[in-house]
């Protein structure tokens, strides 16, 4: 196992930025006169950069960053957690946010880049040291984790992806709108859109949607985006109701032909029996051997209604009245 390999395995938090300053019970001594210029602060910085520098270049790579990050839990631990993300895919995403952030950079840029002492303090003090910097960190990462072209700015796909975590119970995100009812999602991606894409660009960038990631929407949008759910439930309520309507109004246009064939079949039949009625009177008689087989087969076209049973006796005199 390599030395870089071993700093990844071993537990996270014996690796955190304090621990390693405290586990050395002569780190201040040996410290002692570079504390007389620099701040503690910086010290540890440039401990932990001497430590995280394998190649040891004077310049920290996007890759010996990634080791730096997967040896802090708390830079992508949260993230593993709300987006339920697994701990090695986290732990990448935050490290492509450390180095964007580190450098100004961004996405390949950044990655190609390697650190200088100073910028990898700069970084640390502001957004690991610092808890609001820290909680920058953890919403770029969350923007991050959905911009998944990494081209800053989140497309109609990676838009569609964002939403679910409003629409997904036990999310952390699903409090950012409050209490509201969400409309469904298509809709809810037009209001997004409306209300956050302020360069019109159809494409959201982290500063566009910052409010809503750091749940910090406003109160009237919460009401907007209210206001367009419920606007959205009742036309569904109406549309619901028109099909139930059309649907009935097709049983009974459905029913009323069934009627009305019926109704010509009885006509037909009658003319029928007025045709050969005194036929089948006059053999009326002599048709109980036949009478059973006829009803059967009349059975197939029409259950046990009465008006039937008065066709299939008809049916039943006619052949008799033949043979
Ligand atoms: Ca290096
Ligand atoms: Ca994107
Ligand atoms: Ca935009």
């Amino acid at each position: 196992m390599s030395e870089a390999e071993a700093v990844v395995d071993a537990n996270p938090q014996d690796q955190s930025a304090s621990a390693t300053v405290d586990d050395d019970p002569f780190s201040d001594a040996k410290e002692a006169f570079g504390s007389m210029f620099l701040s503690e602060k910086r010290n540890e910085s440039n401990k932990l950069f001497k430590e995280l520098d394998k190649d040891r270049n004077d310049g920290a790579s996007s890759e010996e960053i990634a080791q730096f990050v997967a040896s802090n839990d708390k830079l992508w631990m949260l993230l593993s957690v709300n987006l339920d993300q697994p701990p090695e895919v986290a732990a990448k995403i935050a490290t492509r946010v450390a180095m964007e952030l580190a450098t100004g950079l961004t996405g390949e840029e950044a990655m190609a880049a390697v650190l200088s002492k100073d910028q990898f303090h700069t970084f640390r003090k502001k957004y690991i040291l610092d808890p609001a910097g820290s909680q920058e960190f953890f919403f770029r990462a969350v923007f991050a984790s959905f911009d998944t072209d990494n081209n800053n700015v989140l497309d109609t796909k990676e838009l569609d992806q964002f939403l679910d975590i409003f629409y997904k119970s036990g999310s952390a995100f699903q409090g950012a709108m409050g209490t509201i009812k969400l409309p469904p999602k298509d809709k809810l991606h037009d209001i997004f859109l409306k209300e956050f894409d302020d360069n019109g660009d159809q494409e959201l960038s982290f500063d566009e949607v910052r409010m809503i990631i750091s749940g910090q929407i406003r109160a009237e949008m919460a009401e907007e985006i209210e206001a367009q759910a419920l606007e959205a439930e009742r036309l569904e309520k109406e549309r619901v109701e028109k099909e139930r309507l059309e649907k009935e109004s097709r049983r009974k246009e459905k029913e009323e032909e069934e009627r009305k064939k019926k109704e010509a079949k009885l006509q037909g039949s009658k003319t029928q029996s007025k045709s050969s009625s005194s036929v089948a009177t006059s053999s009326s008689s002599t048709q109980d051997g036949t009478e059973g087989a006829v009803e059967s087969t009349n059975k197939d076209e029409d259950d046990g209604c009465a008006l039937c049973e008065w066709v299939a006796g008809l049916f039943g005199a006619a052949p008799a009245a033949k043979a």
